[in-house]
């Protein structure tokens, strides 16, 4: 299997640390730049990372490239990092519903502030930092996993947050969000957080 990665996408780094975590064998990263690398198109017309090649199957977006590696993981008797038929799966994909929209808001951010500053929108990225700031709000309210037993809303928590850390540093999420940031920290040591900590290749 190939996952078209980059080591500063918070999407990409999602499905990676679910793989890591899960020992998952047989993956290999191949890089590309989705806004310089015209050819990513062949595995996604989208020209988005994350992409995953397995064999004939391509699969795109992250929630389902998750889920595959999770299958994959449980029929090699791991516990499932989704929950599938735990009371719980709803709540689960909800947090990685959420923190996917935190990662959502937070690109787009980041992309519209490298436009000239007479190009930016200020509605758009009031909006964005409104549902940044609010996603944080109800994510810091859900059962967010642990390093021993994450789950999918863990590994989401984790990128999008790694991701504002990285690229708006100024948002400064910990004065608001401080209960979020304590369950943060705990994660700082574990192999697959410190090993796809967001950088610049
Ligand atoms: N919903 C997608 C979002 C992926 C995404 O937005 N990836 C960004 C990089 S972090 C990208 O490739 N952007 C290029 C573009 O939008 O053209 C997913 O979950 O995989």
């Amino acid at each position: 299997m190939q996952l078209y990665h980059s080591t500063t996408s918070p999407f990409a780094r999602k499905v990676y640390m679910l793989a890591l975590a899960a020992q998952l064998p047989g993956l290999d990263l191949v890089k590309a730049n989705s806004l310089a690398d015209e050819a990513l198109r062949v595995v996604n017309p989208l020209g988005k990372i994350p992409a995953l090649v397995d064999g004939n199957l391509i699969l795109i977006d992250s929630p389902l490239i998750c889920e595959y590696l999770d299958d994959k993981s449980v029929a090699l008797g791991k516990t499932g990092f989704f929950h599938k038929k735990r009371p719980d799966y709803y709540v689960v994909q909800r947090t990685h519903a959420l923190a996917d929209g935190v990662m959502d808001a937070a690109v787009a951010t980041v992309m519209e502030r490298r436009r000239q500053d007479s190009e930016q929108s200020y509605h758009w990225l009031r909006r964005w930092h409104l549902a940044i700031t609010s996603g944080l709000s109800w994510i810091e309210q859900q059962e967010l996993g642990s390093a021993g037993q994450p789950h999918i809303g863990t590994f989401a928590t984790i990128a999008a947050l790694g991701y504002l850390d990285f690229r708006l540093p100024d948002i400064q999420w910990r004065n608001t969000h401080s209960n979020l940031a304590k369950w943060y920290a705990e994660f700082e040591a574990i192999e697959w957080v410190a090993a796809t900590k967001p950088r610049d290749a």
